[in-house]
């Protein structure tokens, strides 16, 4: 009986943090496996796939910028991977087939209910900052966790307009600049795109209507309190930083892989940062 094995499949992929937290989630609960970084060009993906399963591989995590690309090479995809248009979770299953669906979306509602109980999906309007591949995700949850109307605003107007073809009439897109407005009203605000990460310009949006009752959380980890955030517990808002949708989106491969369900908390967290 083989060791399982998994990974992430990136490139670049040293910045990742998957490994060191299922790592940790391996040792802590002692389990059987490994689980290891793999820098893969796009020329070689459907080929190093293809082997992955043949070396004792029986799952992956795939990252930026292969998220859409291993949608070609899976034999199955769930509806919401479909949905989003990009897949992070690979399940090499005994048959030979390879299964893949999407988890970022579960990791977001899941780290948002964590850093902010009180938060009401049903009642209020969530704005999304950026229309990238990340948004698709997050906007895909909320919109199944029964967010009413999703604000969406992006730089560049037309990426926000395609997201809003997909995601039907609760997607509502509004200029960059005219965000001061939908940023008061919001309920929800959420930060998407990589501004604010570290070696990244901060978002330029004017956050001066940000006030108590809001809840802010901001996809970025590097630095865990970006200036965003920054911005919104002075405002006295409810905030929540990024690094816990990375842990919380890792569980259900994690799952399926080893066997046995991981727990994120304080202790995950540090793993992930060490
Ligand atoms: O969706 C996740 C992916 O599963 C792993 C990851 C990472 O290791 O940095 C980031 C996100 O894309």
């Amino acid at each position: 009986d083989r060791i399982p094995l998994a990974g992430v499949i990136g490139s670049p992929i040293a910045h990742s943090r998957s490994p060191q937290l299922h790592g940790h989630w391996l040792r802590s609960m002692g389990l059987r496996g490994f689980y290891v970084p793999m820098d893969v060009a796009h020329g070689d993906l459907e080929r190093v796939i293809r082997t992955l399963p043949r070396m004792g591989f029986v799952g992956a995590n795939v990252t930026v910028p292969h998220k859409e690309s291993v949608m070609r090479i899976a034999d199955k995809i769930t509806d919401r991977a479909t949905l989003i248009g990009a897949a992070n979770t690979l399940i090499f299953r005994s048959d030979g087939t390879i299964h893949a669906d999407n988890t970022d979306g579960y990791g977001f509602i899941e780290n948002l209910r964590d850093g902010a109980p009180d938060w009401d999906a049903p009642t209020g309007t969530a704005l999304v900052l950026g229309a990238g591949g990340a948004a698709r995700a997050v906007i895909a949850s909320l919109a199944d966790a029964g967010v009413p109307e999703i604000v969406l605003t992006n730089r560049t107007r037309v990426r926000a307009e395609r997201l809003n073809e997909d995601f039907g009439q609760r997607v509502r897109v509004v200029d960059w600049v005219q965000a001061a407005n939908a940023l008061e009203e919001a309920a929800l605000v959420v930060n998407t795109t990589s501004l604010g990460m570290t070696g990244q310009p901060d978002l330029r949006v004017p956050l001066d209507g940000l006030h108590k009752g809001q809840v802010v959380t901001d996809l970025v980890y590097n630095p865990l309190k970006t200036n965003l955030l920054q911005k919104a517990k002075q405002a006295g808002c409810t905030t929540v930083d990024g690094l816990g949708m990375l842990l919380h989106q890792a569980v259900p491969g994690f799952e399926r892989w080893f066997g046995a369900r991981p727990v994120v908390d304080a202790a995950a967290r540090e793993a992930a940062l060490a």
